[in-house]
């Protein structure tokens, strides 16, 4: 048995077709590409982060002569409060929709994605209301306690996986909107997140650049490791959601993930970014980030999935800072799932718009968020659910003032919809 067979078994993504395949539909007469480079895509999470490798594929699968193509999404729309002076209240919806084609081509394969939000149209007022959130501008001003849309254009990108050996490969990803290698897969797209709505506080910290307007990226692959190096426009996106942004690639970034056993992968990624804030093009931020995720199918049919990650950001001429984030997807029985995310943070006064002298300060910022999702019957592949998720925010000492208490709460009621396949009604046998 070669390592490549050792990584699935050698019908597992013929039997995961098949089992995804709508009632009725005939299984592919063509023979799955089991190769290396197949695999190798069956890892990643979005851009060319691995997830473990453990965690079931989502979606609507079909065959197109050579091509594969497959169809996933995540959906939440919800009524979002947050509390004290600087809270407010708006309904919201966010999200994704992922169309992918791949098949074999030459000596490894080939994936096209394309990936979009609705965000753009379903977010008002230039971001959703979100507790100590900070990162990028609406009407020119730094968006303060709202967290920004995602672009329309989460993902457009070309992914080719030369297999070396039975177990090596080169990876090159080309995207005029991607994610370079830097951090963790962002939060829409970890499974330890999948039924929580709302972005991580230290999103700017870890894994804000998953959307980038320009991205190059080359890597080599085993079995167990992963190197990357990418080279991208570190600018963060403007506050025109629906555009491509491409300006020179001036910022740079390399990553090593590792997957010592399909249930478990951890990455450690270092990143210059050049002017990644519109307003502050002049000053550049260094990154480090490292994270480790873990999943664990239940026989219940539910599953546990964790992310525990680190982020650190150093503005030039400015204090570095730390983040550091814990979330956890405990999915019982298919049905019932509860979920939670800690973190902790620090932001500068300045970043959350303090006044005078209180914006040379750096401030300890923690959250702590619960929630509960209940899903209902899956339906034509879609698996729709109801949920809550309740936030209770840890302030430093002097915030008070400006948010009424040191621990100003928040709250979101959604509805979900999914892949089917991502949660309890896969029958992963
Ligand atoms: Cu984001």
């Amino acid at each position: 048995m070669s390592m490549a067979t050792s990584l699935y078994p050698r019908d597992a993504r013929a039997q995961h077709v098949h089992q995804a395949a709508p009632e009725g539909a005939t299984p592919p007469a063509t023979t799955p590409d089991v190769s290396f480079g197949a695999l190798e895509l069956q890892r990643l999470a979005a851009g060319t982060a691995w997830q473990p490798e453990s965690v079931p594929h989502a979606g609507f699968h079909a065959t197109a002569g050579d091509w594969n193509l497959m169809f996933h999404g995540l959906l939440f729309a919800g009524y979002d409060m947050q509390g004290g002076n600087r809270g407010s209240s708006s309904g919201v919806g966010m999200g994704w929709l992922m169309a992918m084609a791949d098949r074999r081509l030459g000596t490894g394969h080939f994936a096209a994605r394309v990936m979009l939000s609705p965000e753009p149209l379903t977010v008002a007022n230039g971001g959703y209301p979100l507790l100590l959130q900070t990162g990028e501008t609406y009407k020119n001003q730094s968006l303060i306690d709202r967290q920004h849309p995602h672009d329309l254009f989460m993902e457009i990108a070309a992914i080719y996986t030369m297999d070396l050996g039975p177990a090596t490969a080169l990876q090159l990803y080309a995207a005029p909107v991607g994610e370079p290698a830097l951090g963790p897969p962002g939060f829409p797209h970890r499974i330890s997140a999948a039924s929580d709505p709302m972005a991580p506080i230290g999103h700017h910290w870890q894994d804000s650049t998953h959307i980038s307007f320009g991205v190059l990226t080359a890597g080599f692959v085993t079995r167990h490791l992963k190197l990357e190096g990418s080279w991208f426009n570190g600018r963060e996106p403007d506050e025109k959601r629906s555009d491509i942004e491409l300006h020179t690639f001036d910022s740079f970034a390399a990553r090593l993930s590792a997957s010592p056993v399909p249930s478990l992968v951890g990455q450690v990624s270092v990143g210059y970014l050049s002017g990644p804030e519109a307003l502050a093009p002049d000053q550049s931020v260094r990154r480090v980030t490292a994270s480790v995720s873990h999943y664990q199918a239940f026989s219940s049919g539910g599953h546990c999935a964790t992310t525990a990650a680190y982020g650190y950001n150093k503005e030039e001429g400015e204090f570095g800072a730390s983040s550091a984030l814990l979330e956890t997807d405990v999915n019982l029985d298919g049905r019932n799932v509860i979920f939670g995310r800690a973190e902790y943070v620090r932001k500068a006064g300045n970043a959350l718009a303090l006044p005078g002298d209180l914006q040379r300060f750096l401030f300890d910022l923690g959250t702590v968020s619960v929630g509960y999702l209940r899903n209902l019957g899956a339906f034509a592949g879609v698996q729709p659910g109801v949920g809550v998720r309740g936030t209770v925010n840890l302030l430093a000492q002097g915030l008070e003032p400006f948010y009424s208490s040191r621990h100003p709460l928040g709250a979101i009621l959604y509805l979900r919809l999914a892949s089917a396949a991502t949660t309890g009604g896969h029958s992963h046998n």
